[in-house]
């Protein structure tokens, strides 16, 4: 009887929780830490899997690194470097992942914001940040490349090596967001990479900057966006993750100094000169 009061009280909690309208995403591809589709999760976070480290209605605040989530009981994700990865998410709103029909329905993308993707060799602790994308990310309707570094070195000591998403959110609360994967990388590289660190911000008092950044120009909150940026698909699949995407330089010109736009009409140049350097308009993406 005891089991079946349980069951039956899970299943409400699980019920409300696939209606609440604050459902946020998870990483889906690779399978992370504590997600109720990992089949080999220590434990399944129904509730609370998507929530920020900050916490939010009816979740507690969880730890960094990786939510406080322990380690898969058996490792079976394989990254290969050199090798391109899909990465996709998750939305408990969208069982069965995004349907056509689905693309304005409520998936609390909070307008993107900025997803990077990294690799950790001891458990959480340093990051080689491998991809970033900015602006548009997450979204369920997307995928998302990723470059495994074509000098990664193999990690296989379980609970150590690690591909880490982490999100900071556009709009809404400033919140810090991670997912963790347990995985194996098999690579040929005996050097380890460079530490290139993930983005620590909105998690006070642990991580104290306040970080807003930029969102989906399709400024469609939390509804499907326009995807990933075209600038930052390439820069990833170079592997150049966190190079920033050209598309700036069209939004926001204010942010180099000395840029020059010739002629005056910022429709009809083709053309323009930064720091004295001639830039095609071929290079940038349009959005
Ligand atoms: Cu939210």
């Amino acid at each position: 009887m005891k089991f079946l009061s349980s069951l039956a009280l899970f299943a409400a909690i699980f019920t409300t929780s696939t209606n609440i309208v604050d459902a946020h995403s998870s990483i889906k591809n690779p399978l992370p830490r504590g997600h109720p589709l990992n089949p080999n999760a220590a434990v399944k976070d129904f509730a609370c899997i998507t929530t920020p480290l900050n916490g939010g209605p009816g979740c507690a605040p969880k730890a960094f690194p990786c939510g406080g989530y322990p380690q898969d009981t058996q490792i079976t994700q394989v990254l290969t470097a050199g090798e391109v990865i899909s990465v996709n998410f998750w939305n408990p709103n969208f069982p069965n992942g995004p349907q056509p029909g689905d693309e304005s329905r409520d998936q609390a993308r909070h307008n993107g914001g900025q997803c990077e993707f990294a690799l950790s060799y001891d458990g959480g602790v340093t990051y080689t940040v491998i991809g970033t994308y900015h602006e548009t990310c997450p979204d369920i309707f997307f995928d998302w490349k990723v470059k495994i570094p074509e000098n990664a070195p193999s990690c296989d000591k379980p609970g150590k090596c690690l591909f880490s998403w982490s999100w900071i959110n556009a709009v809404g609360n400033r919140e810090f967001y991670q997912n963790c994967a347990d995985v194996k990388i098999v690579g040929n590289s005996t050097k380890p990479l460079p530490i290139k660190d993930i983005t620590r911000a909105n998690l006070p008092p642990q991580f104290p900057t306040i970080l807003t950044p930029t969102g989906d120009p399709s400024n469609n909150g939390n509804l499907k966006g326009s995807g990933p940026l075209a600038s930052d698909v390439s820069a990833n699949l170079q592997g150049a993750g966190n190079a920033p995407p050209s598309t700036r330089v069209l939004t926001g010109l204010s942010w180099l100094d000395n840029v020059q736009v010739v002629p005056c009409a910022l429709q009809s140049v083709t053309r323009f000169s930064v720091n004295d350097r001639v830039v095609n308009f071929k290079n940038f993406v349009f959005i």
